[in-house]
């Protein structure tokens, strides 16, 4: 594999298939778990792009996920849809709940779908754009694993947990924000560790309490909300609703089961649909028309759109006709593809 040279998202996207078929997973599990880790990439979301890889084949080896998981969507007919994803990746649960997701909320104006027992490793943005390219709004939230304090705390207790909206627009890409409800991802962390930098002040307490901003000592200690009470509220709610409520782990169960947050966390995710021209309808005014009002005062006060540096380095992967990886990307992508399992620790 070249580094220097372009490579085609689509020869990323059968590379990164190739290792985790090589790896055990089926074809629809692989299909769908390249997917998100391409599109991470494609996108400037480092956290979140090919370095989680390696991750995955961590979980597959530790016997953590099932690779070969077939979900199951329970539908009775009401605004709830349950997907079993029976241990496997929360990919191919979603991808098989998500059509049916939408078309419940086109039909009652509001559907949830729960997804039980799902390896999550990846962003949310990906399946919330799945909803607003149907036209959809929506909320998507999970759990991950107890490494965040709770505000005013100091020991690990609440995850990262994630929580991303989208909301769709006619002639531009979608509204959408996506964000750990700590100071920053988990993998953010992982990464400045890697490359050697130091965090922000405020990201994390070293094991005995302590501020810190050395990644190692942050990765021993507690990682901390955002936003102080606010965030660590957030997080909470995010337990309730997409742990407890949905008869899944909470973050906290979720580190006990799997024993070490170098793999991926075993828990549930909601998903929420909302058909904006049911909610408004019989109120004044169009809501999509009336969301570009605000999205345009925003902007003409020279603020951004969430997601804009996002579309921004999507539209310039297009541009480019793919991505340039970094040597050592390219070496570590291409030692999963020859060694498979062996790959990895
Ligand atoms: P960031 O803080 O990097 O970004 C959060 C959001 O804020 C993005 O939508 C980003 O848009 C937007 N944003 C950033 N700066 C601005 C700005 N100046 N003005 C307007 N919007 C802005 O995200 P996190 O580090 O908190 O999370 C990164 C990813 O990690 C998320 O995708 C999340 O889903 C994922 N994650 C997944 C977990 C899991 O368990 N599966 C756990 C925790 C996190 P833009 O992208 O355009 O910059
Ligand atoms: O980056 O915090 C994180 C994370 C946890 C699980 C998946 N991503």
């Amino acid at each position: 594999m070249n580094a220097e040279a372009v490579m085609p998202l689509e020869a990323l996207q059968a590379l990164v298939e190739e290792i985790l078929r090589k790896a055990g997973a089926s074809p629809q599990a692989a299909g769908a778990v390249a997917r998100t880790i391409v599109a991470g990439e494609r996108d400037g979301c480092a956290s979140h792009g090919v370095y989680r890889l390696e991750g995955c084949l961590r979980t597959i080896k530790a016997g953590k996920v099932d690779p070969r998981a077939e979900p199951s969507l329970s539908d009775d007919g009401s605004a709830v849809l349950r997907v079993a994803a029976k241990g496997g990746f929360s990919g191919p649960a979603f991808e098989l709940g998500a059509p049916v997701l939408a078309e419940r909320a086109r039909k009652l104006g509001l559907a949830a779908l729960v997804v039980n027992d799902c390896t999550h490793f990846s962003a949310l943005w990906p399946e919330v754009e799945v909803l607003t390219d149907m036209g959809l709004a929506a909320l998507a939230l999970c759990p991950s694993y107890a490494v965040v304090a709770p505000t005013g705390g100091i020991s690990p207790l609440l995850g990262t947990n994630p929580l991303a909206f989208g909301w769709p627009r006619r002639e531009a890409p979608p509204y959408v924000f996506d964000f750990a409800t700590s100071a920053a991802a988990r993998g953010e962390i992982e990464l400045r560790r890697r490359a050697g930098e130091t965090l922000p002040e405020g990201w994390a307490l070293d094991a005995e309490g302590a501020p810190t901003t050395d990644p190692e000592q942050a990765l021993a200690g507690a990682m901390l909300p955002f936003g102080g009470h606010k965030g660590s509220a957030l997080a909470t709610m995010i337990e309730l609703l997409a742990g407890t409520m949905i008869g899944d782990r909470t973050s906290a169960e979720a580190l006990e089961h799997l024993g070490a947050t170098s793999l991926a966390p075993q828990h549930g995710e909601l998903i929420l649909a909302f058909d904006p021209e049911r909610f408004a309808a019989g109120r004044p005014g169009n809501p999509f028309d009336r969301a570009e009002i605000l999205f345009d005062a925003i902007l003409g006060q020279g603020a951004r759109l969430p997601s804009q540096r996002r579309f921004t380095a999507r539209a310039k992967t297009l541009a480019a006709g793919g991505l340039r990886l970094s040597a050592q990307e390219a070496a570590r992508l291409e030692r999963m593809r020859a060694l498979g399992l062996a790959a990895v620790d």
